[in-house]
């Protein structure tokens, strides 16, 4: 395939990075190198931050009254679902999740801008009770100014959808910056923002290596609000840049979820969630149920379920509809997953499907990991206690409720969890009892840009999605009015 140049757009130009660097963008699939994406540095940061802080402070964005925002996020809407098809092919190009999904997942953004640009015009400010007769005060909700979107590989425009939907209707301006390892689909659709007549700067992206200009675009003295999705490292380093600024954040990280299935559960939707769970993108998702927590009298009969579907799924071309598993999205990826099953391996899990394996022989030339399931793990193994990303499964035995609620809970991650019972007091109990910020209840995975989304503990900080999300672009002001005719002594506060 012929190498397509991308390029980035800050302030409304279409540009190469100054220094006229470029990186490779590979497809996992075939390992071919099929573009090459602007390899920004600082002073390429400092161009689009300039461009983003001028849009917001003299440009027309910040006098546009909200409904006019919220109807120019509307119509990116309208261009996102003309583009679905084009925009899904170049996330499985760029990241070789299965088309099935990109496109379904990319054919759901619209909703987000949709949603967000509804909320435009609905940002309304209090008058507050006070105890003094003759003063008024008032709240007011404000932009921040400038946003550091950062997102990830796994999902690029939803993630993107995540932080750009609720920071534009608040009225701010954005910095985007898409991972290295899947960043044409991002540059791609920014074309959508011209189309839909966005002012130049409201919307910037640039593209580089995080470890390379990560710290320009967070420590940028212009950038007001950062807004992550990525690795627990990564969130904890930008966490600290931010908090010498005192910067607000919003942080979405890692996980290691546990799926609780009781003996009373439903086990053959049950079996379809935690395969869902594991096995969907090849676990390459921030809420992989990647710990199955199984109750001893279902242990042997449940697992056999599971196995029947995971010894079945079809590893191969992520274009194709009946492929069930992708390649993981680089080699980068493949060798910490690799890294991972031998390290349980060698702490004692006893792989009883897949495992460290080298390429599937059957599935083509790319970087695949065969579906993998350890038993005999136990909850403090690496395996149980950090994020693998990718479609390994940890089976961990369980007595009864109470050390369900305890292995669940004995992580530092807090993104989600999943519960499958069918008795009634148990599915509404149970969830009061987790420490995560998402529970599902006989289901898994289930998103909507109409509800809230966000880790406890170390998976993050801030909600993302559903009327919550716009509060953390906006920041509260309290104004005062004073109607006394005379002024009271100066050295005395009221
Ligand atoms: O993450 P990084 P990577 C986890 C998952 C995966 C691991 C590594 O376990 O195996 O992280 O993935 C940008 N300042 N998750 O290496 O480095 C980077 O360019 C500012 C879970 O891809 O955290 C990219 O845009 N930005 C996660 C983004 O951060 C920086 C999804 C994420 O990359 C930066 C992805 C810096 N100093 C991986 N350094 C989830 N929550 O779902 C890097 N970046």
């Amino acid at each position: 395939m012929r190498t397509q140049d991308y390029k980035m757009l800050i302030g409304g130009e279409w540009l190469s990075a100054e220094s006229g660097e470029y990186f490779q963008s590979i497809n996992p699939y075939n390992q071919e190198e099929w573009a090459r994406v602007p390899r920004a540095d600082a002073a390429d940061v400092n161009a689009a931050v300039k461009a983003a802080h001028e849009a917001f402070t003299i440009g027309p964005w910040s006098k546009m009254i909200p409904s006019e925002r919220g109807a120019l996020l509307r119509k990116l809407g309208d261009l996102i679902a003309q583009n679905v098809k084009e925009l899904a092919t170049l996330e499985t190009r760029d990241n070789g999740k299965l088309y099935a999904e990109m496109s379904a997942q990319v054919g759901y953004i619209p909703q987000w801008y949709y949603y967000f640009g509804g909320l435009a015009d609905k940002i309304e400010g209090m008058v507050h009770p006070t105890d003094k007769p003759d003063m008024f005060n008032y709240s007011r909700h404000e932009p921040y100014g400038v946003v550091a979107a950062i997102t990830a590989w796994n999902s690029p425009l939803l993630l993107a959808a995540y932080k750009l939907a609720p920071a534009l209707a608040a009225g701010n301006t954005v910095v985007l910056k898409p991972s290295e390892h899947a960043s044409c689909s991002t540059l791609q659709f920014a074309r959508l923002f011209e189309q839909a007549g966005f002012p130049a700067g409201v919307v910037n992206v640039i593209t580089g290596y995080g470890s390379e200009m990560g710290d320009d675009l967070t420590g940028h003295p212009q950038v007001s609000k950062i807004s992550f999705t990525g690795s627990e490292a990564t969130g904890r380093h930008i966490n600290e840049i931010a908090g010498g600024d005192f910067k607000s954040t919003t942080l979405e990280l890692g996980g290691k979820s546990p799926n609780i299935v009781f003996a009373d559960a439903n086990l053959d939707n049950a079996a379809n969630g935690v395969i869902a769970g594991i096995l969907a993108a090849s676990g390459q998702t921030c809420v992989a149920g990647s710990r199955l927590l199984l109750q001893d009298s279902i242990y042997d009969a449940f697992l056999e379920r599971v196995m029947t579907i995971a010894r079945d799924a079809k590893l191969g071309d992520p274009m194709l509809p009946d492929t069930n598993i992708g390649p993981v999205a680089s080699k980068d990826q493949y060798d910490k997953i690799n890294r991972c099953l031998e390290m349980a391996m060698a702490e004692g899990a006893n792989c009883i499907l897949g495992g460290p394996a080298d390429k599937n022989p059957e599935a083509g030339q790319g970087l695949f990991i065969q579906p993998t399931i350890f038993t005999n793990v136990s909850n403090n193994m690496h395996i149980a206690q950090e994020e693998v990303f990718g479609p390994v499964l940890s089976v961990i035995r369980f007595k009864d409720e109470k050390e369900a609620i305890e292995i669940a809970n004995d992580t530092r991650y807090g993104l989600a969890a999943g519960i499958w019972s069918q008795n009634m007091k148990r599915c509404l109990e149970l969830p009061a009892k987790i420490k995560a910020g998402t529970v599902w209840v006989n289901t898994y995975r289930v998103v909507s840009y109409m509800t809230p989304f966000g880790g406890y503990k170390v998976s993050g900080t801030g909600k993302e999605n559903g009327i919550e999300a716009i509060k953390q672009y906006l920041q509260m002001k309290s104004v005062w009015l004073s109607t006394a005719e005379t002024s009271s002594n100066p050295f005395l506060i009221r």
